[in-house]
């Protein structure tokens, strides 16, 4: 049926049958989408740069379904009820914008372009006001889940035009995941606002992927643990506060064995971690804003130092393996790595929405952090349990300062603090890096902690730069001649 409306179309033929929305960018993102959205009874016009993939689409998983190929960006346009709705997948960076430059010659004032790619946020804000001074709408809607999150539901947080939300609401809500009959799906916020939670969003993940590969290398180089044992023990975590995707699919990877070797696939796989940027964006942006997310960071920074193949491999040369004496109570330490997953865990979550609420403030958006964790519960990556505790925190207190100190994390970090702590000791004296846990722990103890050492540094600052210091006893700001005789005879005499 779609060939016959293809053949129609290019005889520039009317046809009766308009599609509800077009996408560009064939890949499985964007292919998978397209499926989701045909089987929600939407009917998608398909575009892509190389036109034999809206071919194979048509003939091949996309056969019979409702489904109408457009091999120009012309036919694409006058396959599409108006006001028309072009969803972009494609390949993040310039391919955005050759694109959007193409599609404004052929769309119309009131019509809306949605990249549902990984943008940078602050791309996103300059095609806004590219798109609407041209009298069209934008949307940067950022999607999660992954291929399989694309077919059967992703979490997508839209931002961008406002007047765009109403149209292109009932088809980005029905194909997003659901949970409890609530779509992971509202809007975000105005210009960048869908990319840049969706960059937060990947941050966080970097940190939970993080942590949870401490867990499991602790499981295994400080206990020993067989990957049927730490399957087990993942499969039971994944039963409790700790229910998560990213724990279910730890889980699954270790009981998987490979098939060469007969061996667990993981013990055959290289020790050295790809990245694509979002989690180094998040980063960047913290430090822009100047928000603490050290554990973020240090998720991004373990997976750099885990491709310095020839640094590492001269390093386990030149410096002996410490030996000690095994861990007797196998079963205490498990319950310890436990706890401090789930604590560091609270600690990456808190960085991440602190970025959020400075980034709300400085760029003027608004965001709903409660509603944030709410469409993280489906369908993303980072999709747990516990974001509902997030959501709650949120609603009985939307200017909590920070997540930690919401009652319920509170209670959390009071309990696992002690267990935290003995683990992270015992993985720094074995010589077992876990970055992710103690960079979360030493948040949490300079956040707790009621005198830091930066008293110091604002001395050594006022010292050679005259950078000036408070004081804790009066009000101003105040510079100390450090070098002069009389200042240096003081310190001496006490
Ligand atoms: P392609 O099939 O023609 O390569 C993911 O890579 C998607 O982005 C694919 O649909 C791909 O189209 C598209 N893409 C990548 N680079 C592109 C570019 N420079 N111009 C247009 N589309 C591009």
């Amino acid at each position: 049926m779609s060939t016959f409306f293809n053949i129609l179309l290019r005889k520039g033929i009317n046809i009766v049958k308009k599609a509800d929305i077009g996408l560009i960018g064939l890949a499985v993102m964007g292919e998978n989408l397209v499926l989701n959205m045909e089987s929600k009874g939407f009917t998608v016009a398909v575009h892509n740069r190389t036109t034999s993939r809206v071919q194979d689409l048509l003939e091949g998983r996309g056969r019979g379904k409702n489904i109408i190929g457009a091999f120009t960006l012309d036919e694409l346009a006058a396959s599409l009820k108006t006001p028309r709705i072009v969803m972009l997948m494609v390949k993040a960076g310039q391919p955005v914008d050759s694109f959007i430059d193409k599609l404004l010659d052929v769309l119309e004032p009131g019509d809306i372009i949605i990249d549902g790619g990984n943008s940078l946020y602050t791309d996103t804000i300059r095609r806004t006001r590219l798109v609407e001074s041209k009298g069209l709408l934008y949307v940067g809607a950022g999607v999660s889940g992954g291929e399989e999150g694309a077919l059967h539901g992703p979490s997508i947080m839209p931002g961008g035009s406002s007047s765009a939300w109403p149209i292109v609401k009932p088809i980005l809500q029905s194909i997003a995941a659901h949970v409890d009959g609530s779509p992971c799906c509202q809007w975000i916020g105005p210009d960048g606002s869908g990319h840049y939670v969706k960059m937060v969003h990947n941050g966080i993940e970097y940190a939970d992927m993080q942590m949870i590969g401490e867990a499991y290398f602790l499981m295994k180089n400080a206990l020993g643990m067989s990957a049927l044992e730490m399957q087990e023990t993942f499969s039971c975590w994944n039963k409790g506060e700790l229910d998560s995707y990213l724990i279910e699919i730890t889980a699954h990877i270790l009981g998987k064995i490979d098939e060469d070797t007969g061996k667990p696939l993981l013990e055959v796989i290289q020790d050295v971690a790809g990245q694509k940027g979002t989690g180094k964006w998040t980063s960047q942006e913290s430090l822009d804003l100047g928000v603490a997310a050290p554990t973020i960071a240090e998720a991004v920074f373990a997976r750099i130092i885990s491709g310095a193949q020839k640094q590492r491999y001269l390093a386990v040369e030149a410096f002996p393996q410490l030996s000690t004496a095994p861990l007797t109570d196998k079963s205490a330490f498990l319950d310890g790595i436990r706890d401090a997953l789930y604590a560091s865990k609270i600690c990456a979550y808190a960085q991440g929405f602190d970025i959020l609420r400075h980034a709300s403030l400085e760029y003027d958006w608004d965001l709903d952090l409660g509603e944030i964790a709410k469409l993280w519960q489906g369908g993303c990556i980072i999709r747990a349990q516990f974001l509902q505790n997030i959501t709650d925190a949120y609603n009985k207190n939307p200017d909590l300062p920070n997540l930690l100190l919401a009652p319920y994390f509170q209670g959390v970090l009071d309990k696992s603090q002690q267990n935290w702590r003995r683990v992270v000791a015992a993985a720094v004296e074995r010589g077992l890096p876990v970055p992710g846990f103690s960079s979360a722990l030493a948040y949490f103890d300079s956040l707790r902690h009621p005198q830091l050492w930066t008293n110091l540094v604002q001395a050594q600052r006022d010292y050679f730069g005259a950078h000036t210091y408070g004081r804790t006893d009066r009000e101003g700001s105040f510079h100390t001649e450090w070098q002069l005789p009389g200042n240096v005879g003081k310190s001496d005499e006490v």
